[in-house]
């Protein structure tokens, strides 16, 4: 097994309509592990900065000014293929179109809503990963379990 992380985030929808639990669940069940979790508000500057690559499109400032509306749980699991993994499992970006099965899918219903941020590559999870911890955040240690998850 190759370890890969991935950032994964509740967005402040997610956290008013008391869906964290539901979705670090979906995540623990499928056999991901959890590195780091923290609950947290997001300022204008990092709002700005995760969400660099939009700025200038017709959706940028409502989604700064969602992403900074309210609490949001920013975290990070790993798992062989976990960007993809995760990815599949938010289903894509507009809940019209993701599947069900998936938690866009199955919890959400409007593309400025869609209630879960998740990386789409490894070099994105690398950079999201260091705007939203720091090293000694993100906790290293061996799960007894993984023999079972893992060949
Ligand atoms: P994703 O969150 O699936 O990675 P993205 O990075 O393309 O999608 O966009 C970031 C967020 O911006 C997305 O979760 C919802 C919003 N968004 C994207 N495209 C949009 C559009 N065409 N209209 C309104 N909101 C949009
Ligand atoms: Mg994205």
């Amino acid at each position: 097994m190759a370890p890969e992380r991935t950032y994964l985030m509740v967005k402040p929808d997610g956290v008013q309509r008391s869906l964290m639990g539901e979705i670090v669940s979906r995540l623990e069940r499928k056999g991901l592990k959890p590195v780091a979790m923290k609950f947290m508000a997001i300022g204008r500057d990092l709002a700005e900065t995760h969400y660099g690559e939009h700025k200038g499109k017709p959706f940028y400032d409502g989604l700064i000014g969602y992403i900074t509306s309210g609490p949001v749980l920013a975290m990070v699991w790993e798992g062989e293929n976990a960007v993809a993994v995760c990815r599949q499992m938010m289903g894509k970006t507009n809940p019209l179109d993701a599947a069900p099965g998936t938690m866009r899918g199955d919890l959400a219903v409007d593309m400025g809503r869609n209630i879960i941020h998740g990386s789409d590559s490894p070099e994105s999870a690398a950079r999201e990963i260091g705007l939203f911890f720091s090293p000694e955040e993100l906790v290293d240690y061996q799960r007894a379990v993984d023999p079972w998850v893992y060949e």
